[in-house]
Formats: structure tokens, sequence, C-alpha cells
């Protein structure tokens, strides 16, 4: 598979708009849009730096991943996502090397992007994104 960049840096936060106070305030990184992906429940907020991109995830419901996420380890890193130039591609290839994949089947994720995740018990505990931009 062909690994491009890391696209972008999922953080989880319980409040966008406080944790923009850190972000665009003091850090003075701007958030370029907010988006809310309604399967993941959860709302998105892009702020791009560089080459890549800082994602804040706020849970829009009590049982999505990001709210059980900061209910078990508080807020933080919730994910790293790497760019690749074939979705498909490397699903095939993770599968067959054994890789746990959360998403067998690409999926439409925020910003346009389709993304799969993989399991972090396959990955040294990090929960990882693939994901391809058209
Ligand atoms: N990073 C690292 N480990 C994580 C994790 C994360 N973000 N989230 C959960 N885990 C760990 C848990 O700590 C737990 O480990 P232990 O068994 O050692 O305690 C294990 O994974 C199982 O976790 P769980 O709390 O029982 O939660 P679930 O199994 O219900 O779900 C996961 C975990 C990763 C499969 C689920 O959150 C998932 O499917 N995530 C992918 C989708 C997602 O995260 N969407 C939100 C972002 C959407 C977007 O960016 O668009």
């Amino acid at each position: 598979m062909k690994t491009l960049k890391i696209d972008h840096i999922g953080i989880a936060v319980k409040s966008i708009s406080d944790a923009l106070k850190l972000y665009e305030d003091i850090l003075g990184i701007k958030c370029e849009g907010v988006e809310e992906v309604l399967e993941q429940k959860v709302k998105t907020a892009f702020l791009p730096i560089g080459d890549t991109e800082i994602e804040l995830l706020e849970s829009t419901s009590p049982d999505g991943p990001v709210a059980k996420f900061i209910e078990k380890r508080g807020e933080g890193i919730h994910h790293i996502a790497f760019r690749v130039d074939n979705l498909e591609d490397a699903i095939r290839e993770l599968k067959k090397r054994g890789i746990v994949l959360i998403d067998e089947q690409p999926r439409k994720g925020a910003g346009g992007a389709r993304i799969a995740f993989l399991h972090p018990k396959s990955t040294g505990g990090v929960l990882i994104e693939i994901c391809e931009r058209g």
C-alpha cells in the first residue's frame, strides 16, 4: 500500500467551542469548517495546519464512539489518519497481513473523504484511520 501523509489527527473534546479557545485563540490555528457526521454521532471541526489538519471531535450522542472514548479515557488524542492513494488496495493488503479492520468496506467520512478504521487491538493501541481524498 502507498501511504502519502498524515491527513489529520483526531482529538476528542467535550465541546468544540471550548476547545477552539485553545486551538484558535491561543495557538492561532484557524477553524475552517464544522461538519456533522450523523453516522458517527460526531460534530467535527477542521483546523488545517501546514500540510495536515487537526480534527476536533465532539460527540452528538452519549452512546457515540467519541462519547464512549471520553467517558473511559477523558479528552485527548483519539485517532491518527493516514492518507493513502488507493483505499480499496490498502484495505485488501491490511486484511491480507492480518490487521483487523473496523470497516472492511470504505465509508464516507467528514470533508468528502472515503475512510476506514483499523482496530486499535491490532495496531498497538492506536486507533488508525486510512483515508482517500478525490
Ligand atoms: N484509541 C485507542 N484505543 C481505543 C480507542 C481509541 N480511540 N477507543 C477505544 N479503544 C480501546 C479501548 O480502550 C478498549 O481497550 P481495552 O479493552 O484494553 O479497555 C478497546 O479499544 C475496546 O474499546 P471499547 O471502549 O470497548 O469500545 P468499543 O469496542 O465499543 O469501540 C472502537 C472501540 C475503536 C472499535 C470504536 O470506537 C470504533 O469503531 N471506532 C471507529 C469509529 C470512530 O471512532 N468514529 C469517531 C470518529 C469519526 C470521524 O473521524 O469521522
